[in-house]
């Protein structure tokens, strides 16, 4: 069993202040544990080798603060980061959680909502660059319905792209080096959230004035609640090349959002998720947008967030442990065998190719034989996992 290294800044592991930060709070219980302020919850990330915290607007600056208080949250936060070593690499708006938002943001039916919301993401753009953020997450939790009979769905589609554009806009016109990562969600907290799958966003992406600067988060959860399978959804957006920033949990499909620590609920999945990471080289964040178990004690949330690490950092090694096994990459390569007699039909279209595919004679029936050896490969993956091999 090879060496599992230890959490550090190299791995660019972040979480937000509103994960580690969470009293424990659900909709049928108050908090169960004390609220810590920014710079706390800094100190407590410190010690634990992540790289990285982020925030929403309000989980720094709450929405009432006055400029006097603002200014000393401020301090304080940055006076932790200086002494943890810990940086901002993402930061985002809240338009969730205010009354205001009760009907969504940026799709609200009232244009004074949605020009209220506009303000307030401007202005938590300045924040997030202000410490350094060079990713910044929109996440459309209440743009939606949860009933189409009064929904202009066509409008709230362009409302949500002239959002973005104007956002755009707003950030180039500053000269800000920030990047924003489209967070997709089927559903929680409205009963269907627009544009519900990192595929949906992509294509929605492609509408925008400025698509180069607009890339994806997707979430493990997000998709998981959906049924989807998420790794699917990670190579989709790398194939686009808009894979900016991942929020990785765990969450079983069919349950309320749960935002479990990082492979608690399925640790092949999470497997795979890594092992895509690694492969391709991806080099952006790699942010837990997880909660600790409501019965967890303080210590209990450090554990939770060393725990998400150290699994990421596990199931790391057993990727590379996949990639060195003989009898693994015997059966990859079995299964991915080259037929030489189809070279001359590979590649993009061509007449003559085309003439000679129509003319070529298949063997159906043998085709129909060849069988892919799957089962033997999956179990050497649940072997590997579970540390016989
Ligand atoms: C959720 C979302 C949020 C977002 C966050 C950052 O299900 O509540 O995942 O945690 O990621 O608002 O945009
Ligand atoms: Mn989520
Ligand atoms: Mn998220």
């Amino acid at each position: 069993m090879p060496r599992v290294p230890a959490p550090s800044p190299e791995h660019r592991f972040s979480f937000g202040l509103w994960t580690v930060g969470n009293p424990g709070r659900d909709p049928f219980g108050g908090p169960t544990r004390p609220v810590r302020s920014p710079a706390d919850i800094v100190r407590l990330l410190g010690g634990t080798g992540a790289w990285g915290v982020n925030f929403h607007d309000n989980d720094l600056v709450p929405i009432d603060a006055t400029a006097a208080e603002e200014k000393r949250i401020l301090a304080d936060f940055r006076r932790a980061l200086r002494e943890t070593g810990l940086v901002v690499p993402m930061a985002t708006t809240n338009l969730a959680f205010d009354p205001a938002f009760r009907d969504g943001a940026f799709t609200n039916p009232d244009s004074r909502i949605r020009a209220y919301a506009l303000q307030k993401s401007m202005r938590a753009i300045d924040l997030g660059v202000s410490v350094g953020a060079k990713i910044y997450v929109f996440w459309g939790g209440r743009e939606g319905s949860d009933t189409d009979a009064g929904k202009d769905l066509l409008g709230a589609l362009k409302r949500y792209r002239d959002a973005l554009n104007f956002l755009c806009g707003y950030v180039r016109d500053r000269k800000y080096d920030l990047k924003f990562a489209l967070e997709a969600k089927p559903n929680e907290p409205r009963a269907d959230i627009y544009l519900p799958t990192t595929g949906a966003m992509l294509a929605f992406i492609q509408t925008l004035d400025h698509p180069e600067m607009v890339g994806l988060n997707p979430e493990v959860a997000h998709e998981q609640m959906a049924g989807l399978n998420v790794t699917h959804a990670l190579a989709q957006a790398w194939d686009a090349g808009k894979l900016f920033h991942v929020d990785l949990n765990d969450q079983a499909p069919g349950r309320y959002d749960q935002d479990f620590r990082f492979g608690a609920h399925n640790l092949k999945s999470a497997f795979f998720i890594v092992k895509f990471l690694e492969e391709v080289g991806y080099e952006g964040p790699r942010h837990f947008d997880a909660h600790a178990y409501r019965t967890s004690d303080e210590g209990d949330v450090k554990a939770f967030a060393r725990g998400c690490m150290r699994t990421y950092l596990i199931l790391k090694e057993k990727a590379e442990a996949f990639r060195k096994d003989r009898e693994i990459q015997g059966l990859l390569a079995e299964i991915g065998a080259e037929f030489r007699s189809m070279r001359p039909f590979q590649g993009g279209y061509a007449p003559a190719k085309a003439k000679a595919l129509r003319r070529h004679a298949f063997d159906r029936a043998a085709l129909g034989r060849r069988g892919f050896p799957y089962e033997r490969l999956d179990q050497l993956v649940v072997e590997l996992l579970a540390g016989v091999r």
